[in-house]
């Protein structure tokens, strides 16, 4: 008899132990994509997939040393240039030809490691009202925030900010020296206390273990609430960063692990299968979604890389008899 029956499947914890959640992640593979599906299943309807698009709104020249990360002015090598702050307009017209397109969610980028206030952040205050008077979901990730800035973007409608743990809290200075995982957890409670959607989620592929993979699963999976949606990167590999070595790129399987992992420990967060999907077969990208994957980034571009052809994934979600995805529209859940 297979051991996949969960009897807990219509349970929402905030007290995993990374014990448990290993032994999750290190199920059968089949075993845990059935179980995946099930909790999926309980929580959400398994053939509503989110498109959201992605745009950089400020490129380059950051501060911070991310070890992955094209955009760090610490890594020269990577030839990437810079671009200042989009205007507004610029920024909405994307975002309409997003919504043309089928996107539901607009995400925009900057790479700061902290808004200034000032015109800057006003302009940005303009673009989340902006595509919010679209009738689209809006997040942004501009690095750390103020109180007062986090409560700024909630008047402003702003639908999730994006802030990523990345990985474990063990192995987050083999990636970041520039600030610390505290700095990571600060901002989470600003944009939380304001009122704003998490969005909040990590990279494999970085040279962690599973141990670490497991540890900001944890993480995420006991705060309360949970995140209302959590990313799954595999390491876009930028050559000119530190891990720019293409040879570290990561197995379908483990992507697929983890979006179960994730889907059963936060069954009604929107699991999105992010950077590095453009390596996926349209198969492992099917067995994400069977896992809980049900958010995509959907658009040609990431923020400098590139991503699955908008075609191919409307063919893609077509086949798989996937609808898409309503926008959400209130600030938080
Ligand atoms: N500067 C802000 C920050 O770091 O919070 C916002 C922009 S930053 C580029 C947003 C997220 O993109 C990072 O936290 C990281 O998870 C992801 N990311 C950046 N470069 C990546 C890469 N090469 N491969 C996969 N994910 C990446
Ligand atoms: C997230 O978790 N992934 C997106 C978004 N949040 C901002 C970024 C992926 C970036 C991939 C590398 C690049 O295009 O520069
Ligand atoms: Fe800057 Fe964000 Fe890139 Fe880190 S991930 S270097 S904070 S843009």
């Amino acid at each position: 008899m297979s051991q996949t029956a969960d009897p807990h499947v219509h349970d929402i914890r905030h007290d995993w132990s990374v014990t448990e959640i290993r032994a999750i992640h290190d199920m059968p593979l089949l075993d845990l994509v059935h179980r995946a599906a099930s909790v999926h299943r309980a929580h959400n309807d398994p053939g509503d997939v989110q498109r959201a698009s992605l745009l950089s709104i400020k490129t380059g020249g950051c501060p911070e040393d991310c070890g992955y990360c094209s955009q760090s002015a610490h890594h020269k090598e990577t030839g990437l240039p810079r671009q200042r702050l989009m205007p507004v307009e610029t920024v909405l017209a994307e975002a309409a030809a997003a919504k043309a397109n089928g996107a539901t969610r607009f995400c925009m980028g900057a790479a700061w490691r902290s808004p200034k206030d000032g015109p800057e952040f006003d302009s940005v205050l303009a673009m989340v009202r902006g595509v919010r008077g679209l009738g689209m979901e809006a997040c942004v990730t501009l690095g750390m925030l103020t109180t007062s800035q986090a409560e700024r973007l909630a008047e402003a409608g702003l639908t999730a900010y994006n802030h990523n743990l990345d990985t474990g809290p063990d192995y987050y200075e083999k990636i970041v020296s520039t600030r610390t995982y505290e700095d990571r957890l600060n901002t989470l409670e600003r944009v939380r206390e304001a009122g704003i959607g998490v969005c909040c989620g990590g990279i494999i592929g970085l040279g962690e273990g599973v141990g670490d993979r497991v540890a900001m699963l944890q993480v995420l999976a006991n705060h309360a609430p949970h995140p209302e949606s959590v990313p799954i990167n595999a390491l876009a590999a930028v050559p000119g960063t530190p891990l720019g070595d293409a040879a570290s790129t990561v197995d379908p399987f483990e992507m697929v692990r983890m979006c179960a992992t994730a889907r059963i420990v936060m069954p009604k967060a929107r699991v999105r299968l992010s950077a590095g999907r453009r390596a996926l077969s349209r198969e492992a990208q099917a067995l994400c979604f069977l896992a809980g994957a049900n958010s995509i980034f959907y658009g040609e571009r990431l923020l400098t890389t590139a991503n699955n052809e908008a075609d191919s994934d409307a063919a893609l979600l077509q086949d798989l008899g996937i609808r898409v995805a309503e926008p959400v529209l209130a600030a938080a859940e």
